[in-house]
Protein backbone atom coordinates (compact mmCIF):
# COMPACT_ATOMS: atom_id res chain seq x y z
CA UNK A 1 0.00 0.00 0.00
CA UNK A 2 1.25 3.25 -0.58
CA UNK A 3 2.49 5.72 1.89
CA UNK A 4 3.51 9.24 2.55
CA UNK A 5 7.34 8.63 1.93
CA UNK A 6 6.26 6.82 -1.39
CA UNK A 7 4.05 9.61 -2.04
CA UNK A 8 6.81 12.02 -1.40
CA UNK A 9 9.60 9.72 -3.83
CA UNK A 10 6.70 10.00 -6.35
CA UNK A 11 6.55 14.07 -5.82
CA UNK A 12 5.24 15.08 -9.95
CA UNK A 13 7.70 17.68 -9.53
CA UNK A 14 10.03 14.39 -10.36
CA UNK A 15 8.06 13.44 -13.53
CA UNK A 16 8.21 9.44 -12.43
CA UNK A 17 5.19 7.65 -12.78
CA UNK A 18 4.27 5.48 -9.58
CA UNK A 19 4.08 1.46 -11.22
CA UNK A 20 4.81 -2.17 -10.00
CA UNK A 21 4.88 -4.24 -12.81
CA UNK A 22 6.82 -4.25 -15.89
CA UNK A 23 5.49 -4.21 -19.80
CA UNK A 24 5.36 -7.94 -19.44
CA UNK A 25 4.08 -7.64 -16.22
CA UNK A 26 7.00 -8.69 -14.24
CA UNK A 27 7.07 -7.06 -10.64
CA UNK A 28 9.78 -4.42 -10.41
CA UNK A 29 10.76 -5.43 -7.10
CA UNK A 30 11.30 -8.95 -5.50
CA UNK A 31 9.87 -8.21 -2.53
CA UNK A 32 6.81 -7.07 -3.65
CA UNK A 33 3.61 -8.63 -2.87
CA UNK A 34 -0.23 -7.77 -4.39
CA UNK A 35 -2.65 -7.16 -2.05
CA UNK A 36 -5.71 -8.48 -3.74
CA UNK A 37 -5.77 -12.53 -3.36
CA UNK A 38 -5.04 -14.99 -6.18
CA UNK A 39 -9.39 -14.66 -6.80
CA UNK A 40 -9.42 -11.14 -6.94
CA UNK A 41 -6.87 -11.02 -9.66
CA UNK A 42 -8.06 -13.27 -11.48
CA UNK A 43 -11.55 -11.60 -10.98
CA UNK A 44 -9.72 -8.16 -11.88
CA UNK A 45 -8.89 -9.75 -15.06
CA UNK A 46 -11.80 -11.45 -16.33
CA UNK A 47 -13.57 -7.94 -15.86
CA UNK A 48 -10.92 -5.98 -18.36
CA UNK A 49 -11.31 -8.68 -20.76
CA UNK A 50 -15.42 -8.24 -20.48
CA UNK A 51 -14.57 -4.47 -20.76
CA UNK A 52 -12.73 -4.85 -23.60
CA UNK A 53 -14.77 -7.35 -25.62
CA UNK A 54 -17.97 -5.17 -24.96
CA UNK A 55 -15.89 -2.31 -26.48
CA UNK A 56 -14.68 -3.98 -29.44
CA UNK A 57 -18.34 -5.19 -30.04
CA UNK A 58 -19.50 -1.61 -29.77
CA UNK A 59 -17.24 -0.36 -32.07
CA UNK A 60 -18.20 -3.11 -34.64
CA UNK A 61 -22.60 -2.15 -33.73
CA UNK A 62 -21.54 1.50 -34.98
CA UNK A 63 -20.15 0.10 -37.84
CA UNK A 64 -23.42 -2.28 -38.58
CA UNK A 65 -25.48 1.15 -38.63
CA UNK A 66 -26.71 -0.35 -34.94
CA UNK A 67 -25.32 2.86 -32.91
CA UNK A 68 -25.14 6.42 -33.98
CA UNK A 69 -21.59 6.80 -32.29
CA UNK A 70 -19.21 5.53 -29.70
CA UNK A 71 -15.89 6.37 -28.07
CA UNK A 72 -14.01 3.17 -27.64
CA UNK A 73 -11.60 2.76 -24.26
CA UNK A 74 -9.52 0.68 -25.55
CA UNK A 75 -5.94 0.86 -23.71
CA UNK A 76 -7.22 2.52 -20.65
CA UNK A 77 -9.43 -0.82 -19.16
CA UNK A 78 -6.71 -0.95 -16.36
CA UNK A 79 -7.94 2.64 -14.82
CA UNK A 80 -11.70 1.48 -15.10
CA UNK A 81 -11.33 -1.72 -13.55
CA UNK A 82 -9.25 -1.04 -11.05
CA UNK A 83 -11.88 2.30 -10.27
CA UNK A 84 -14.54 -0.37 -10.18
CA UNK A 85 -12.93 -2.49 -7.36
CA UNK A 86 -12.09 0.72 -5.01
CA UNK A 87 -15.62 2.58 -5.34
CA UNK A 88 -18.11 1.61 -2.89
CA UNK A 89 -22.08 1.53 -3.32
CA UNK A 90 -22.12 4.52 -1.41
CA UNK A 91 -19.81 6.94 -3.29
CA UNK A 92 -20.58 8.82 -6.41
CA UNK A 93 -19.26 8.48 -9.79
CA UNK A 94 -19.40 11.74 -11.97
CA UNK A 95 -18.08 10.58 -15.61
CA UNK A 96 -16.70 11.82 -18.61
CA UNK A 97 -17.78 9.34 -21.14
CA UNK A 98 -14.59 7.09 -21.59
CA UNK A 99 -14.64 4.92 -18.56
CA UNK A 100 -16.96 2.13 -19.44
CA UNK A 101 -15.73 -0.61 -17.05
CA UNK A 102 -16.12 1.64 -13.84
CA UNK A 103 -19.70 2.77 -15.25
CA UNK A 104 -20.29 -1.46 -15.22
CA UNK A 105 -18.78 -1.73 -11.92
CA UNK A 106 -21.35 0.53 -10.25
CA UNK A 107 -24.09 -1.11 -12.22
CA UNK A 108 -24.80 0.24 -15.43
CA UNK A 109 -25.99 -2.38 -17.72
CA UNK A 110 -24.56 -2.35 -21.29
CA UNK A 111 -28.30 -2.26 -22.16
CA UNK A 112 -28.38 0.93 -21.05
CA UNK A 113 -24.99 2.40 -22.20
CA UNK A 114 -25.87 0.94 -25.84
CA UNK A 115 -29.42 3.08 -25.40
CA UNK A 116 -27.30 5.75 -24.95
CA UNK A 117 -25.19 5.76 -27.67
CA UNK A 118 -27.70 4.94 -29.84
CA UNK A 119 -29.15 8.14 -28.93
CA UNK A 120 -31.97 7.24 -26.35
CA UNK A 121 -32.33 8.94 -23.18
CA UNK A 122 -33.53 6.43 -21.59
CA UNK A 123 -30.03 5.27 -21.28
CA UNK A 124 -29.16 7.42 -18.99
CA UNK A 125 -31.69 6.40 -16.59
CA UNK A 126 -29.94 3.59 -14.37
CA UNK A 127 -32.35 1.36 -13.41
CA UNK A 128 -29.47 -0.13 -11.25
CA UNK A 129 -26.15 1.74 -10.64
CA UNK A 130 -26.63 4.31 -7.38
CA UNK A 131 -25.15 7.67 -7.31
CA UNK A 132 -24.34 8.14 -10.60
CA UNK A 133 -24.60 11.48 -12.65
CA UNK A 134 -24.97 10.75 -16.61
CA UNK A 135 -22.26 11.08 -19.42
CA UNK A 136 -20.60 14.03 -19.64
CA UNK A 137 -19.96 15.25 -23.05
CA UNK A 138 -19.09 19.08 -22.13
CA UNK A 139 -15.72 18.56 -21.42
CA UNK A 140 -14.67 18.99 -17.57
CA UNK A 141 -18.03 20.46 -17.01
CA UNK A 142 -18.74 17.24 -14.89
CA UNK A 143 -15.77 18.25 -12.60
CA UNK A 144 -17.52 21.10 -11.08
CA UNK A 145 -21.05 19.07 -10.12
CA UNK A 146 -18.16 16.77 -8.82
CA UNK A 147 -16.51 19.60 -6.30
CA UNK A 148 -20.13 20.46 -5.67
CA UNK A 149 -21.47 16.68 -4.38
CA UNK A 150 -18.33 15.96 -2.70
CA UNK A 151 -19.16 19.36 -0.67
CA UNK A 152 -22.55 18.09 -0.34
CA UNK A 153 -21.46 15.04 1.33
CA UNK A 154 -19.33 16.67 3.84
CA UNK A 155 -21.89 19.42 4.72
CA UNK A 156 -24.54 17.06 5.24
CA UNK A 157 -22.11 14.97 7.55
CA UNK A 158 -21.85 11.81 5.32
CA UNK A 159 -19.23 9.28 6.69
CA UNK A 160 -17.18 6.86 4.25
CA UNK A 161 -18.14 8.51 0.54
CA UNK A 162 -15.90 9.74 -1.88
CA UNK A 163 -16.50 10.73 -5.47
CA UNK A 164 -15.01 9.54 -8.37
CA UNK A 165 -14.57 12.26 -10.39
CA UNK A 166 -13.13 11.53 -14.16
CA UNK A 167 -12.00 13.80 -16.87
CA UNK A 168 -8.91 13.29 -20.13
CA UNK A 169 -5.89 15.47 -20.56
CA UNK A 170 -7.72 17.54 -22.63
CA UNK A 171 -10.12 18.34 -20.60
CA UNK A 172 -7.74 20.17 -17.84
CA UNK A 173 -7.19 22.75 -20.07
CA UNK A 174 -10.44 24.32 -19.38
CA UNK A 175 -11.43 26.23 -16.73
CA UNK A 176 -13.96 24.35 -15.08
CA UNK A 177 -10.92 21.63 -14.22
CA UNK A 178 -9.31 24.37 -12.31
CA UNK A 179 -12.01 25.80 -10.41
CA UNK A 180 -13.37 22.28 -9.48
CA UNK A 181 -9.87 21.42 -8.05
CA UNK A 182 -9.56 24.52 -6.45
CA UNK A 183 -13.34 24.40 -4.62
CA UNK A 184 -12.43 20.60 -3.74
CA UNK A 185 -9.05 22.30 -1.84
CA UNK A 186 -10.54 24.72 -0.21
CA UNK A 187 -13.35 22.95 1.18
CA UNK A 188 -11.68 19.75 1.94
CA UNK A 189 -14.38 18.15 -0.69
CA UNK A 190 -13.78 14.22 -0.40
CA UNK A 191 -13.38 14.27 -4.42
CA UNK A 192 -10.68 12.14 -6.36
CA UNK A 193 -10.30 13.23 -9.52
CA UNK A 194 -8.99 10.81 -12.22
CA UNK A 195 -7.13 12.18 -14.99
CA UNK A 196 -7.16 9.94 -17.82
CA UNK A 197 -3.94 11.07 -19.72
CA UNK A 198 -4.77 9.30 -22.75
CA UNK A 199 -1.91 10.86 -24.91
CA UNK A 200 -4.67 12.92 -26.98
CA UNK A 201 -7.45 15.18 -27.05
CA UNK A 202 -9.16 14.67 -30.24
CA UNK A 203 -6.15 15.30 -32.93
CA UNK A 204 -4.54 17.45 -30.06
CA UNK A 205 -1.32 15.68 -28.71
CA UNK A 206 0.10 16.46 -24.79
CA UNK A 207 2.69 18.31 -25.57
CA UNK A 208 -0.05 20.99 -27.75
CA UNK A 209 -2.24 21.23 -24.55
CA UNK A 210 0.13 22.32 -21.97
CA UNK A 211 4.18 23.15 -20.95
CA UNK A 212 3.74 21.27 -17.30
CA UNK A 213 5.84 18.75 -17.02
CA UNK A 214 2.55 16.24 -16.38
CA UNK A 215 -0.93 16.86 -15.34
CA UNK A 216 -0.30 15.84 -11.54
CA UNK A 217 1.89 19.48 -10.62
CA UNK A 218 -1.53 20.80 -11.77
CA UNK A 219 -3.06 19.34 -8.34
CA UNK A 220 0.03 20.23 -6.35
CA UNK A 221 -0.55 23.48 -7.30
CA UNK A 222 -3.87 23.93 -5.54
CA UNK A 223 -2.01 21.74 -2.90
CA UNK A 224 -3.84 18.90 -3.37
CA UNK A 225 -1.77 15.47 -3.32
CA UNK A 226 -1.34 14.05 -6.19
CA UNK A 227 0.14 11.44 -7.76
CA UNK A 228 1.91 10.63 -11.65
CA UNK A 229 0.66 6.45 -11.91
CA UNK A 230 1.25 4.56 -14.74
CA UNK A 231 -2.56 3.95 -15.83
CA UNK A 232 -1.53 0.62 -17.76
CA UNK A 233 -0.10 -0.97 -14.56
CA UNK A 234 -3.35 -2.54 -12.82
CA UNK A 235 -1.77 -3.13 -9.58
CA UNK A 236 -0.26 0.53 -9.39
CA UNK A 237 -3.56 2.31 -10.40
CA UNK A 238 -5.37 -0.13 -7.40
CA UNK A 239 -2.97 1.02 -4.93
CA UNK A 240 -3.25 4.63 -5.65
CA UNK A 241 -6.88 4.57 -5.94
CA UNK A 242 -7.26 2.51 -2.62
CA UNK A 243 -4.72 5.41 -0.69
CA UNK A 244 -6.58 8.14 -2.60
CA UNK A 245 -9.97 6.87 -1.44
CA UNK A 246 -8.49 6.75 2.02
CA UNK A 247 -6.74 10.00 2.25
CA UNK A 248 -10.47 11.84 0.81
CA UNK A 249 -12.99 9.98 3.68
CA UNK A 250 -10.63 10.90 6.43
CA UNK A 251 -11.37 14.22 5.73
CA UNK A 252 -8.12 15.40 4.70
CA UNK A 253 -9.92 16.61 1.49
CA UNK A 254 -9.58 15.69 -2.41
CA UNK A 255 -6.83 13.75 -3.86
CA UNK A 256 -5.11 13.42 -7.56
CA UNK A 257 -4.09 11.13 -10.19
CA UNK A 258 -3.14 11.33 -13.42
CA UNK A 259 -2.86 7.77 -14.84
CA UNK A 260 -0.66 7.62 -18.04
CA UNK A 261 -2.00 5.80 -20.22
CA UNK A 262 -2.33 5.55 -24.58
CA UNK A 263 -6.12 5.77 -26.27
CA UNK A 264 -4.93 2.76 -28.56
CA UNK A 265 -8.40 3.23 -30.80
CA UNK A 266 -9.66 6.31 -32.55
CA UNK A 267 -10.92 9.25 -30.40
CA UNK A 268 -14.70 8.13 -31.11
CA UNK A 269 -16.24 6.14 -34.51
CA UNK A 270 -16.27 9.35 -36.22
CA UNK A 271 -12.63 9.70 -36.27
CA UNK A 272 -9.28 8.37 -38.46
CA UNK A 273 -6.08 8.57 -36.08
CA UNK A 274 -4.15 7.86 -39.06
CA UNK A 275 -4.46 11.25 -39.91
CA UNK A 276 -2.48 12.57 -36.71
CA UNK A 277 -0.05 9.88 -35.04
CA UNK A 278 2.08 7.25 -36.07
CA UNK A 279 2.30 3.28 -36.46
CA UNK A 280 5.23 3.67 -34.13
CA UNK A 281 3.73 5.60 -31.49
CA UNK A 282 0.86 3.11 -31.54
CA UNK A 283 3.36 0.13 -31.77
CA UNK A 284 5.16 1.42 -28.58
CA UNK A 285 2.36 2.03 -26.39
CA UNK A 286 0.84 -1.90 -27.40
CA UNK A 287 3.97 -2.91 -25.30
CA UNK A 288 2.40 -1.65 -22.34
CA UNK A 289 -1.04 -3.00 -22.50
CA UNK A 290 -2.63 -2.65 -19.52
CA UNK A 291 -5.11 -6.62 -20.27
CA UNK A 292 -1.32 -7.96 -21.48
CA UNK A 293 0.30 -7.19 -18.52
CA UNK A 294 -2.29 -8.39 -16.13
CA UNK A 295 -2.29 -12.07 -18.06
CA UNK A 296 1.62 -11.41 -17.36
CA UNK A 297 1.46 -11.22 -14.26
CA UNK A 298 -1.31 -14.17 -13.59
CA UNK A 299 1.12 -16.31 -16.16
CA UNK A 300 4.36 -15.41 -13.86
CA UNK A 301 2.25 -15.94 -10.81
CA UNK A 302 0.87 -19.52 -11.82
CA UNK A 303 -2.33 -18.51 -10.84
CA UNK A 304 -4.15 -19.35 -13.51
CA UNK A 305 -3.15 -20.53 -17.01
CA UNK A 306 -6.14 -19.15 -19.70
CA UNK A 307 -7.01 -22.37 -21.37
CA UNK A 308 -10.50 -21.52 -21.29
CA UNK A 309 -10.16 -18.38 -22.45
CA UNK A 310 -11.69 -18.62 -25.96
CA UNK A 311 -14.71 -20.05 -24.40
CA UNK A 312 -14.61 -17.15 -21.77
CA UNK A 313 -14.87 -14.70 -24.57
CA UNK A 314 -17.24 -16.79 -26.70
CA UNK A 315 -19.93 -16.28 -23.42
CA UNK A 316 -19.06 -12.90 -22.92
CA UNK A 317 -20.03 -12.48 -26.68
CA UNK A 318 -23.52 -13.84 -26.35
CA UNK A 319 -24.12 -11.75 -23.38
CA UNK A 320 -23.24 -8.66 -25.20
CA UNK A 321 -25.25 -9.50 -27.63
CA UNK A 322 -28.46 -9.98 -25.87
CA UNK A 323 -27.78 -6.59 -24.12
CA UNK A 324 -27.62 -4.91 -27.35
CA UNK A 325 -30.48 -7.01 -28.89
CA UNK A 326 -32.68 -5.89 -25.98
CA UNK A 327 -31.57 -2.18 -26.31
CA UNK A 328 -32.52 -2.70 -30.03
CA UNK A 329 -36.22 -3.57 -29.07
CA UNK A 330 -36.56 -1.00 -26.58
CA UNK A 331 -39.24 1.47 -27.39
CA UNK A 332 -38.09 4.28 -29.08
CA UNK A 333 -38.41 7.72 -27.64
CA UNK A 334 -40.92 10.21 -29.84
CA UNK A 335 -39.82 13.40 -30.71
CA UNK A 336 -42.19 15.12 -28.19
CA UNK A 337 -39.97 14.33 -25.37
CA UNK A 338 -36.99 15.85 -26.48
CA UNK A 339 -39.27 19.22 -26.28
CA UNK A 340 -41.46 17.80 -23.59
CA UNK A 341 -39.63 18.17 -19.81
CA UNK A 342 -38.63 21.89 -19.48
CA UNK A 343 -41.72 24.14 -19.95
CA UNK A 344 -45.26 23.99 -18.80
CA UNK A 345 -45.95 25.23 -22.29
CA UNK A 346 -43.48 25.21 -25.18
CA UNK A 347 -41.94 28.67 -26.12
CA UNK A 348 -42.43 30.20 -29.47
CA UNK A 349 -38.85 29.40 -30.76
CA UNK A 350 -39.45 25.57 -29.47
CA UNK A 351 -42.13 25.30 -31.20
CA UNK A 352 -40.80 26.87 -34.38
CA UNK A 353 -37.41 24.03 -33.98
CA UNK A 354 -39.70 21.24 -33.18
CA UNK A 355 -42.13 22.19 -36.70
CA UNK A 356 -38.54 22.51 -37.98
CA UNK A 357 -37.13 18.88 -36.86
CA UNK A 358 -40.79 17.38 -37.98
CA UNK A 359 -40.74 18.90 -41.59
CA UNK A 360 -36.87 17.48 -41.35
CA UNK A 361 -38.07 14.20 -40.43
CA UNK A 362 -41.00 14.41 -42.77
CA UNK A 363 -43.61 13.86 -40.51
CA UNK A 364 -42.01 10.85 -38.45
CA UNK A 365 -42.83 11.72 -34.80
C1 LIG B 1 -16.58 22.20 -23.80
C2 LIG B 1 -16.34 21.30 -24.97
N1 LIG B 1 -15.48 21.68 -25.93
C3 LIG B 1 -15.23 20.85 -26.97
C4 LIG B 1 -15.87 19.64 -27.07
C5 LIG B 1 -15.58 18.72 -28.25
N2 LIG B 1 -14.77 17.58 -27.75
C6 LIG B 1 -15.34 16.39 -27.48
S1 LIG B 1 -14.20 15.29 -26.86
C7 LIG B 1 -12.96 16.42 -26.98
C8 LIG B 1 -11.56 16.07 -26.57
C9 LIG B 1 -11.46 15.59 -25.16
O1 LIG B 1 -10.15 15.17 -24.90
P1 LIG B 1 -9.76 14.62 -23.49
O2 LIG B 1 -10.26 15.49 -22.41
O3 LIG B 1 -8.31 14.33 -23.52
O4 LIG B 1 -10.60 13.25 -23.38
P2 LIG B 1 -10.48 11.95 -24.31
O5 LIG B 1 -11.46 12.15 -25.43
O6 LIG B 1 -9.09 11.84 -24.78
O7 LIG B 1 -10.89 10.81 -23.43
C10 LIG B 1 -13.42 17.63 -27.49
C11 LIG B 1 -12.58 18.81 -27.71
C12 LIG B 1 -16.79 19.30 -26.06
N3 LIG B 1 -17.43 18.12 -26.08
N4 LIG B 1 -17.00 20.12 -25.01
MG1 LIG C 1 -7.37 12.57 -23.95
Amino acid sequence: MLDQNTLDKYNPIKNKAYQLIDDEGIPLSKTWQPELSDKQILKAYEDLLFERTADLMAVSYQRQGRMFTYPPNLGQEAIHIAAGMITREQDWLVPAFRELGAWLAKGVSLQEIFLYFKGNEDGSRFQKANRMLPVSVPIASQLVHASGIGYAMKYQGEKDTAVFAYVGDGGTSEGDFHEALNFAAVWDAPVIFIVQNNQFAISVPLKMQTRSINIAVKGIAYNIPSLLVDGNDFFAMHDALAYARKHAVSGKGPFLIEARTFRSGAHTTSDDPTKYRSKEEEEAWAQKDPLKRLKGYILHAGIASFDQEEELIAQFKKQIDQEFEAAEKHPEYKLDDVFAYMYAELPDELKRQKNAYENFLGGVK
